[in-house]
This record gives C-alpha cells, structure tokens and sequence, in this order.
C-alpha cells in the first residue's frame, strides 16, 4: 500500500515539504487552476508534475500517482448538447495525464454539488472540530433558503416541521454560514460556487434526468473514455457519492455496492475502476464496507481511508477519528492489503487518510477546510499503525 497524500497545490497551507515529513510519499492533486471543462495540456501537467517531484537535496522524494480529480462538466452528466466536445476535452486532459506517466485518475459523477456537509467545524468531545452533516439543518435549507420547487413533497410531515422549527431558532449569522457552506463547494469539489438563483437554474436543467438516464450518461461516457485508458495504461476510479444518497432531488448513482456493479457489468474494461472512499460509502449501514473490497479488489487503484459516526437515525453524521467510526478500519484494511499483495510486492494501491480533525495548532491556523495537516497525519498514522500490524508495510 502507497501512502498518499493529497495536496492543493503551490497555494495550498501544505507543502510539499510538510507533506514529506508525514511519511507520505505519493501525492494525490490536480490542476485545480483550470476551469472545468477546459482541456489541459502535457506541459502543464509536466510543470506541476516537476514541481512535485524535483527533490531539495537529501530530501525524500515524492511521486505524483493520482490525479484527482479531473472534473466533469454538468453537460457531460445531463447529456446536453456540449457533452461529445466536452467529452473530448476530457480525454485531452486524460492523455496529458498519461503522456507524464500519471497511472491514476480520480472523478466523480455527482450533479450540481459534489460532497456536501452542514457544518465544517463541529466541536467534539476532545476539543477537536470535526465536518458534519446535519440532515435537519440541510432540510431547513432546502426547504426555507432554497425553496426548492417540489421540496415538500419529499419530506415527511414531522421532518418538514422539525426542519422549520431549526430554521426559525438559526440566527441570520448561522442561516448565512449554512448558506455559504453547502452553495460554495467545498476544497476539491468538482462543480462550481453556486448563487441561490443560480442553483434553481442548475437543479431545473435536471429536469427529466432520473438515476436510470445518469446512470445511462455515466455509461455513455466510460464507453468514451476507457478505451484511452486503457491504451494508455490509466486507471480511472469513480469517486462515491457524499453522502451516498440523493439530495436536493437529484439523482445519485455511486452510493451502493449495486451501482459500482452495474457500472463494471457494462464497461468490464479493467481501467474502469473504483476509488473506494470508505468515508462515503460508509455513511450507509447497509454499504458493507470490508464486504464491498472484497467484492471490488481487483477493479481499487486508490483508497480514500476515513471513517463517520452516524447520528440518531442515521441521516445525520459527523466525521470521526480515522478509527473510531462505523467502519471496520483493520478488516477494510485486511481486505486491501490481500489484494495488494496479489499485484506487487512494493505495493500498487494508493490510499490516502482522507479528511481530518482541526486540531492542535490548526485550531490557530487558516485550514483548507478537511484537510488540516495535524488532524490527517494522524489519521495516516493510525492507519500507517494498522499496515505495520498486518505485516504489510507501506511505501
Ligand atoms: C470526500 C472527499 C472529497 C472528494 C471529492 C471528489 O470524500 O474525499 O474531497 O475528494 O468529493 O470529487
Ligand atoms: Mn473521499
């Protein structure tokens, strides 16, 4: 197993030279620079990709193995009259990807928001704040600052008056944090900031599109797209849905072991791989996560390691420590690194801690909100601890 990291860039809070020091030796970026949809170019991979991997002298070296994630435009995902040139700038991106010798890509296929939470940092027991997804204020926002059209409908009676009774306590200050929160995509999201009129617009353009036609898109474009994998020897792995369900109406079609298997049933190409996020999936009680690596190995080129804590009836959840969630960290773990041992014995499968408490000095600092260096470094070193007890020792 190969210990990565995910870094933003020369902007980014992290350097590279943090980075080092966490053990870390694979980095995980993108060129989150360029606009969507925009195709990128050899050399610009080539410049970030010297960046990352030029070593200060004596210094331990560091290889860039994940593009995550390269975006995928809406059009692409509703189909509209842009996606076959959209599709086309994406396999451009895709092949200057692989012309700089990059084995990984990372997407994902969520419409109109990527991974969404409620709050970014929720005080728990320890004094660390952690992301949180609250299904009662996120109701309290579709319903009272979204108004989305149809919203009612979808709502139980008693969740729509919970819903109103927490939007009706929220202070303006707390009502304009959710607001900025869950409309201006979060770090590594791959759509775009949106404005309240602006996101009516969005979610209207999804008229018509149940989970069946996203499902039926997402084929469209892997028959597109794998066979430029695979001649060039790529991996691509579909990041889960986050949370895996739908919100706002929208379909999803990454959020059980079922989709990821209709997916690899009708594009059996072995670039057509998963990035499993147990952090995602995990959020489901029935997503059996150490069940869903078995089940998946040999199609896992990258792993996303963190864990949830689900709340009262399960709707809600806060991200916990890498080990004291829901999921199963050592039996997950087992399950990766049998596989991994199957392909190398330097180890092939990236993985990452993803997310991490703010903590410590990051509790003083400006922080890319998930992903603070203290709180992922000891997620990686628990998770680096698990590794060492299995006998597999990570590179
Ligand atoms: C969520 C995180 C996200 C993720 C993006 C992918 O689980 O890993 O930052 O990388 O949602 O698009
Ligand atoms: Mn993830």
């Amino acid at each position: 197993m190969r210990q990565g990291w995910r870094w933003f860039g020369p902007e980014a809070p992290v350097t590279l030279d943090d980075v080092r020091q966490t053990g870390a030796t694979n980095i995980v970026s993108s060129l989150h620079q360029i606009p969507i949809g925009r195709a990128w170019t050899k050399s610009e991979v080539g410049e970030r990709k010297s960046m990352i991997e030029n070593t200060p002298p004596g210094r331990s070296s560091l290889t860039w193995s994940v593009v995550e994630s390269i975006p995928i435009p809406d059009a692409v995902k509703r189909k509209g009259g842009q996606a076959k040139a959209e599709i086309e700038a994406w396999i451009a991106s895709l092949e200057a990807v692989a012309a700089c010798g990059i084995p990984i890509i990372c997407y994902n296929f969520m419409p109109v928001v990527d991974w969404t939470r409620t709050e970014l940092d929720y005080e728990i027991s320890t004094g660390a704040t952690a992301m949180r997804f609250d299904h009662e204020r996120f109701a309290a926002f579709d319903l009272f600052v979204l108004q989305r059209q149809g919203a009612e409908k979808e709502y139980s009676a008693e969740d729509r008056q919970r819903a109103r009774d927490v939007y009706e306590a929220m202070p303006e200050a707390e009502i304009a944090e959710i607001t900025r929160i869950i409309t201006s995509a979060l770090p590594g999201s791959t759509t775009e900031p949106l404005t309240i009129p602006g996101f009516r617009e969005k979610l209207a353009a999804y008229a018509g599109i149940d989970a069946a036609k996203l499902r039926q898109h997402l084929i469209e474009f892997l028959q597109a797209v794998t066979p430029a994998a695979e001649a060039r020897g790529v991996k691509l792995t579909l990041h889960p849905d986050d949370p895996p369900r739908s919100l706002f109406g929208l379909p999803r079609i990454a959020s059980t072991a079922d989709d990821y298997a209709a997916l690899f049933e009708a594009v059996p190409s072995q670039a057509n791989g998963m990035c499993y996020c147990t952090g995602s999936l995990g959020v489901r009680a029935d997503n059996d996560m150490p069940a869903i690596a078995r089940r998946f190995a040999s199609r896992i080129y990258f792993a996303h390691l963190r864990a949830t804590k689900r709340e009262g009836d399960g709707r809600s959840f806060h991200e916990s420590a890498h080990l004291e969630g829901d999921v199963d960290m050592v039996a997950v773990l087992k399950e990766l690194v049998a596989e991994d041992r199957k392909r190398s014995p330097e180890g092939e499968i990236v993985f990452r801690s993803d997310h991490g408490h703010r903590m410590l000095d990051d509790l003083n600092k400006t922080v890319t909100p998930g992903y603070p260096a203290i709180g992922r470094m000891r997620g990686l070193a628990e998770l680096r601890g698990i590794l060492h007890a299995l006998g597999a020792k990570p590179s």
